[in-house]
């Protein structure tokens, strides 16, 4: 009998510090782990841009969404917020050997890109970055992969390291395909173009080998 009492008494207990008031994190909101897999921290990705980031005036900011279209945007970033946003956890592979598991938060391009009204002979998407970074994808892609233009990474806004406002999170190609400090989507029918290191002998199909 005792013993019950002492049973019943332990488990009040993990109850009552269960509700426990817990801290509260002033510091960071940055998720370490995602479903039982580890990420990696931005802080500790290599930058290895063409000239370093840029800085970027948010007062003056806007994505264009421009080329092959019936009606050419504009957007602030505020504007593109207001796209229904969608989480995915995907590995950012560079060439240089290092991987990064990043939790990527963003709009899909494709509903970027449907607001412009897409004219039917376009298969490519051409990336403009603030630093003249360019690179490319093909729509097709884009459109069945719901490929994310994100503006947080693991919890947080992303880093200038990173391209706030939007990196490209080209799942399963190469970071060179990973745009940062995005300013403008040109459609295209050029799907042969070249970007900044696929004219330095980089693949322009840029898939990622294993995984
Ligand atoms: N605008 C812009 N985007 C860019 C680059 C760049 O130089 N400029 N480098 C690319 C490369 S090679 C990689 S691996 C990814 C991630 O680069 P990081 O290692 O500097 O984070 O960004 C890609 N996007
Ligand atoms: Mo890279």
């Amino acid at each position: 009998m005792k013993r019950r009492i002492a049973v019943v008494f332990f488990l009040l207990l993990l109850i009552v510090s269960g509700c426990a008031q817990q801290p509260q994190s002033l510091g960071t909101n940055e998720i370490t782990d995602y479903q039982g897999q580890r990420l990696t921290s931005a802080a500790t990705l290599p930058e290895n841009s063409i000239k370093g980031p840029p800085s970027m005036n948010m007062e003056t900011y806007r994505l264009k969404v421009d080329g092959l279209v019936n009606s050419p945007q504009s957007y602030s970033y505020q504007e593109i917020l207001q796209n229904t946003p969608y989480t995915k956890l995907i590995v950012l592979h560079c060439v240089e050997g290092w991987d990064a598991a990043i939790l990527w938060e963003g709009v899909k391009i494709s509903d970027l890109i449907e607001s412009a009204q897409v004219q039917p002979q376009c298969n490519t998407v051409i990336f403009h970055s603030a630093d003249g970074y360019t690179t490319s994808l093909p729509l097709a892609y884009i459109r069945e992969n719901d490929i994310l233009l994100a503006f947080k990474e693991n919890g947080e806004v992303l880093p200038n390291t990173l391209g706030y406002p939007f990196i490209v999170v080209a799942e399963n190609k190469l970071g060179y395909k990973w745009a940062r400090w995005v300013t403008e989507l040109e459609l295209s029918d050029n799907s042969e173009y070249k970007g900044f290191w696929e004219q330095r002998g980089y693949s322009n199909q840029a898939d990622i080998k294993s995984n």
